[in-house]
């Protein structure tokens, strides 16, 4: 079996959520494209209804490329100008249902009565709300009955799967490359199949299946699809970091219950569980500071899955908050700050790790784990890199096997090889492979291959 999802060089996606078609587009140009990202998630494209809250774009009202992040002409510039950037986009599409009750959407068209431009009460199930129980034994309701209200459509029927293949279709005449199927457990995956059987072109698609065990419906029925979110990634490795041991992780991945890593779409966090909706827990987030950074240097030097480093804004305890109504690009300059969007995938230990993990992705085998037991832990990927983590509130030092060739190496996450020098630490590797590796509290390092001075 293939160990990961993507070929090529590129092995990492950001979800820039609630982001316009224009700041994706800038960010693609100035900073996704050099540094080594391979895609992005977009919020969904399609018109939803009106409302300044987040979600909004989660009830959708038609299948025209208009929505608050902008219209189908920005769209497909931003799409355009991202592929030139060698940067993929990943279309979050809301194929489960339409929006609750009545109104009209942001692109004019209205609804109500279970009657859509597209569709007509006939496309959709009885409905019947999902409720609580249901999800632990009765995967028949979690599938055909109403999450939060939302009007279920009948995927077993031709009509609405040749319209949502149709919705599909038009977004990859536009560029797209991919597809996160929202709530796809709410879907029978022979659904799924046969919409994705109707679209003409390949894509990289993943299914968003909230499983943490113990449900009727579980994540490996969708493995026939493609690609598939793994929760219980995000909550272990959330615990661990918050209040685990890291020694722990030197087994993470299968060996912790989880699907094989060719079928994982794995993150700290989401949009829904960082904020308390969908699957939340006890979760890893920008607002954890250092021990966030930390995480995703785990995530992404780790050899499990295809990552995807979540890029937020603030929303000072308001689940419901949409976006800063400024943009992120003004005028040349960048509104990520505290109170703004906050850029994770910016972050020089978040960018730095990406390209660790696009640097030695060339092996995909933890070499050379040391751990003190405790919250310091190093490995090497074989002989292409080697990370060290210090999750204490004291300082590391340590002699390790970095399985690298002697050299002089620039650590890629204080800073990493500018025009053309080292901008952070550098690290010396003996003739043995030893380094003397000394971390303060809180503090990460990671050389690799292409790292040497
Ligand atoms: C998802 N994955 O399966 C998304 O990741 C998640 O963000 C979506 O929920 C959900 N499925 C449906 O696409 C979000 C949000 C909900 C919100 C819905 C619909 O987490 O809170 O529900 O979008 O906008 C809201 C209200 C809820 C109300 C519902 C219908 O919060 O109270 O229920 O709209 O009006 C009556
Ligand atoms: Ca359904």
């Amino acid at each position: 079996t293939p160990a990961h999802a993507v070929d090529g060089d590129s092995t990492t996606f950001v979800h820039l959520f609630e982001w316009s078609w224009a700041d994706v587009a800038t960010e693609c140009e100035t900073f996704l494209g050099p540094n080594g990202y391979a895609a992005v998630q977009v919020s969904p494209p399609n018109e939803h209804i009106t409302g300044d809250q987040w979600w909004t774009r989660y009830q959708p009202v038609s299948y025209e490329i208009a929505s608050r992040s902008g219209s189908r002409a920005e769209f497909a510039d931003m799409v355009a100008r991202c592929k030139s950037a060698g940067v993929d986009i990943y279309v979050d599409a809301v194929i489960n249902h339409m929006a609750h009750g009545n109104g009209t959407g942001v692109a004019g068209n209205t609804f109500g009565n279970k009657q859509y431009s597209v569709y007509s009460p006939q496309d959709f199930h009885e409905t019947c709300a999902i409720n609580p129980e249901d999800y632990g034994n009765n995967a028949w309701r979690v599938q055909h009955c109403e999450l939060v209200g939302l009007h279920d459509l009948d995927t077993d029927a031709s009509y609405v799967q040749n319209t949502l293949a149709g919705f599909l279709s038009d977004l990859q005449s536009l560029g797209v490359a991919g597809f996160r199927l929202d709530a796809s457990k709410h879907m029978p995956a022979s659904d799924i199949g046969d919409v994705l059987a109707k679209l003409n072109q390949p894509a990289v698609v993943f299914q968003e299946v909230i499983d943490q065990g113990g449900e009727a419906v579980s994540a490996s029925e969708y493995h026939q699809n493609g690609l598939v979110t793994e929760f219980k990634y995000s909550i272990k490795l959330s615990e661990t970091f918050k209040q685990g041991k890291l020694a722990w992780l030197k087994s993470f991945g299968e060996a912790w219950g989880m699907m094989p890593s060719y079928k994982a779409v794995v993150f700290t966090d989401n949009h829904d569980n960082q904020r308390g909706h969908g699957g939340a827990g006890s979760i890893v987030t920008f607002h954890d500071g250092k021990l966030y950074d930390l995480a995703n240097v785990f995530m992404l030097a780790y050899p499990y899955g295809y990552p995807k480093v979540m890029s937020s804004y603030e929303f000072n305890g308001d689940t419901d908050a949409g976006g800063p109504s400024v943009p992120v690009h003004q005028n040349g300059n960048l509104n990520c700050t505290s109170q703004l969007w906050q850029c994770e995938h910016r972050r020089p230990m978040i960018a730095g790790a990406m390209q660790f993990r696009n640097h030695t992705n060339g092996n995909w085998t933890v070499a050379n784990w040391w751990d003190n037991g405790n919250n310091q832990i190093a490995f090497s990927r074989g002989n292409l890199g080697f990370v060290a983590i210090n999750r204490e509130s004291s300082s590391m030092v340590q002699s390790l096997q970095t399985g690298l060739p002697a050299g002089t190496y620039c650590d890629v996450l204080s800073g990493g090889i500018g025009q053309e020098n080292c901008a952070g630490k550098s690290i010396e590797v003996d003739t043995n492979g030893y380094a003397q590796i000394n971390l303060a509290a809180m503090d990460a390092v990671a050389i690799h291959h292409q790292s040497k001075l």
